[in-house]
């Protein structure tokens, strides 16, 4: 096959960048091609396959549902039948793993040796910035620590160690803003019995750095918790995060209280179904939630 009439050689990507840009390795990729037919849809006029779109939005797809607890094969079967397209621009920007500094942490946090995690990252931060770091390391490494978990059921200590780690330097970075570009802040908060409220720090750090205020609502937050901020403060954005999908309830942004104007809903994490979500913004990334809550103060 040829590339199909109306695809630009810029919509399509190779393994190695759609690698990139989902946070998979290239050769889970193949894999996926291989046993579940997963693949590429396109050629170039050589043999290199290349990602078109639709193909896109099945992969997304599947890491969604093997996030979500799904078998690979379950998975596999539901991602080839959705019908969507993902925009290239809707997905992460490339981002390169910083192999050595994650080992170099991975290692350290196995002997315990919180100040080296704690003085590497906070140079890393001062360094790139919240973006970059996040995605480029930290991302990574909470991947490699989730697996080593699930491999082997030990090692929950260097889990607990490095959130906290985590938590305190990002708190550091998310500190009152003189002059925020937004009178009213956008509201942040894992949904339901989501304890994953990382990403929300990363958020809020990286939307100090652009001078955008927030009121963080954190992990486990129930959904009058929800309400009655968005009552009170008339956010321009509310940020829901779920890591599961037992936590991502549309109820949680479709019974808001109608407020004028009304907020922008920016929904984030692999538990949330795009299909059942498309009256709301689903993002991909940090960058992509940042530029929406960006978008939404009028920035
Ligand atoms: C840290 C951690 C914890 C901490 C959380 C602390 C905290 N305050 O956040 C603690 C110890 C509390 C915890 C508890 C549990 N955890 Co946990 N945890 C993790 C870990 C290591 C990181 C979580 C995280 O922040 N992920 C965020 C990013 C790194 O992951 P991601 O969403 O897949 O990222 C993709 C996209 O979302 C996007 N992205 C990345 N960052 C951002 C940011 C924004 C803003 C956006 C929009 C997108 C985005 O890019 C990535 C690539 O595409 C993960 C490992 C992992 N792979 O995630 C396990 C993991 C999520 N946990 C897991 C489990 C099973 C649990 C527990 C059930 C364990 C237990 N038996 O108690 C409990 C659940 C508690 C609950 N009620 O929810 C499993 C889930 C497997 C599943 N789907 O069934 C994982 C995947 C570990 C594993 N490999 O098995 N956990």
């Amino acid at each position: 096959m040829t590339t199909q009439p109306g695809e630009s050689e810029e919509e399509l990507l190779t393994v190695a960048a759609v690698a990139r840009r989902l946070g998979v390795a290239p050769a889970t990729l193949r894999t996926w091609d291989r046993r579940y037919g997963l693949g590429a849809s396109s050629h170039e006029a050589g043999e290199h396959r290349k990602y078109c779109p639709e193909d896109l939005a099945k992969l997304m797809m599947m890491r969604r549902l093997i996030s979500a607890g799904v078998t690979p094969a379950d998975a596999a079967e539901k991602a080839k039948k959705s019908k969507g397209a993902v925009k290239l621009e809707k997905i992460v920007r490339e981002f390169e793993v910083r192999e050595d500094i994650v080992a170099g942490i991975n290692k350290a946090l196995q002997a315990f040796d919180v100040d080296f995690v704690e003085e590497t990252l906070r140079a890393e931060f001062d360094e790139d910035g919240v973006e970059l770091t996040w995605h480029e390391i930290i991302v990574p490494t909470l991947i490699e620590i989730g697996e080593a978990w699930q491999a082997s059921g030990e090692g929950i200590e260097v889990e607990h160690a490095f959130t906290e780690i985590l938590k305190k330097i990002l708190r550091e970075r998310s500190t009152p803003i003189e002059s925020p570009v937004n009178g009213h802040p956008v509201v942040i908060a894992a949904v339901g019995e989501e304890a994953h409220s990382l990403p929300l720090h990363a958020l809020e750090a990286l939307l100090c750095e652009m001078n955008i205020k927030t009121h963080f609502l954190g992990a486990r937050t129930p959904f009058e918790a929800v309400s009655a901020t968005v009552t009170r403060l008339a956010p321009p954005a509310v940020f829901l995060w779920a890591l599961f999908p037992q936590n991502a309830n549309p109820d949680f942004y479709r019974n808001l209280p109608s407020i004028r104007p009304a907020p922008r809903i920016v929904l984030g994490g692999p538990g949330w179904d795009p299909s059942e979500c498309s009256d709301a913004t689903l993002v991909m990334g940090l960058g992509n939630a940042s530029a929406e809550i960006k978008r939404a103060v009028g920035l």
